[in-house]
């Protein structure tokens, strides 16, 4: 089986100190997060950035901040900015984040819109996407393809029939916000796209644990970390990013399947100019 390549997406936009005080918001504490991730064997980190409040933000210079700073840390980390953002923002607003020096070698691509909880709802359009698509294809910013459920593999196969996305096609599959987080919806997710298409797969909340397993049996890649779930195991908050990561290794150990680093990651995924 090929190595596997560990994604630690280590901030988010919706989880904060109150959730977990590991939580990081300001750019010293997003980069110490990203470096505990990248030394316990994550090649990429999955980026979001706050104001040192905590509330979310797509602002440019932020960004650009928070990578530089990442990047003394972690020289060859696979830096993914999100253009999902968080929720209510618009569409040039979330796409400040790929307009940063070095331009991003990879970024989100969001397929749909999706129930985010209460009366949360994440818009994506048909326009929306097709806009993000064309701008990182102009840019040369390979999309990692976030998709909720089916409906959003095959917006992204549509997307890919009119020539708006970059081969091999990157999936990341989220798990337990739209689509149930069982191993039964993973195979039927990872049955759906197409030969030759790589993908992770990323479990929401307690589910994490089981999709990273699952994904890892499965011959797939493996997203962890503070955006999408804060404990290490029932009742005890993970105290980083990289308390996670190390415990994707172990399962990894368990099922022998190693950790490819950051060059390896970056041919497996076609990011490798
Ligand atoms: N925070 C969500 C609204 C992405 O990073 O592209 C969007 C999100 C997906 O997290
Ligand atoms: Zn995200």
């Amino acid at each position: 089986m090929q190595k596997l390549v560990i994604t630690a997406a280590i901030c988010g936009a919706e989880v904060t100190k109150e959730h977990n005080p590991a939580v990081p918001y300001t750019i010293a504490e997003i980069a110490r997060e990203a470096k505990s991730a990248y030394d316990a064997g994550a090649s990429i980190i999955h980026l979001h950035v706050r104001h040192d409040d905590g509330t979310p933000t797509q602002d440019r210079a932020r960004f650009q901040e928070a990578v530089d700073a990442i990047r003394k840390l972690c020289p060859d980390a696979i830096i993914q900015p999100s253009t999902g953002g968080a929720v209510g923002m618009t569409d040039l607003e979330r796409l400040q984040s790929t307009d940063i020096v070095p331009t991003p070698e990879f970024a989100t691509l969001d397929c749909g819109t999706c129930n985010f909880g209460g009366d949360e709802i994440f818009v994506n359009s048909d326009n929306t996407i097709k806009n993000f698509a064309k701008i990182m294809k102009e840019r040369g910013i390979k999309p990692e393809l976030e998709v909720f459920d089916k409906g959003m593999i095959d917006i992204a196969l549509r997307l890919d029939a009119k020539g708006l996305l970059v081969h091999p096609l990157h999936f990341d599959f989220v798990l337990g916000v739209q689509i149930s987080a069982t191993v039964r919806d993973l195979v039927f997710m990872a049955g759906s796209i197409p030969p030759g298409a790589t993908w992770t797969a990323t479990g929401i909340g307690r589910s994490a644990w089981t999709i990273a397993a699952a994904s890892i049996a499965m011959g797939g890649h493996v997203r962890i970390g503070f955006e999408d779930n804060l404990y290490l195991e029932k009742g005890v908050l993970a105290k980083s990013n990289g308390e996670m990561v190390e415990k994707v290794k172990a399962i990894a150990k368990l099922l022998g399947r190693e950790i490819a680093n950051p060059a390896e990651a970056r041919v497996m995924l076609g990011l490798s100019k």
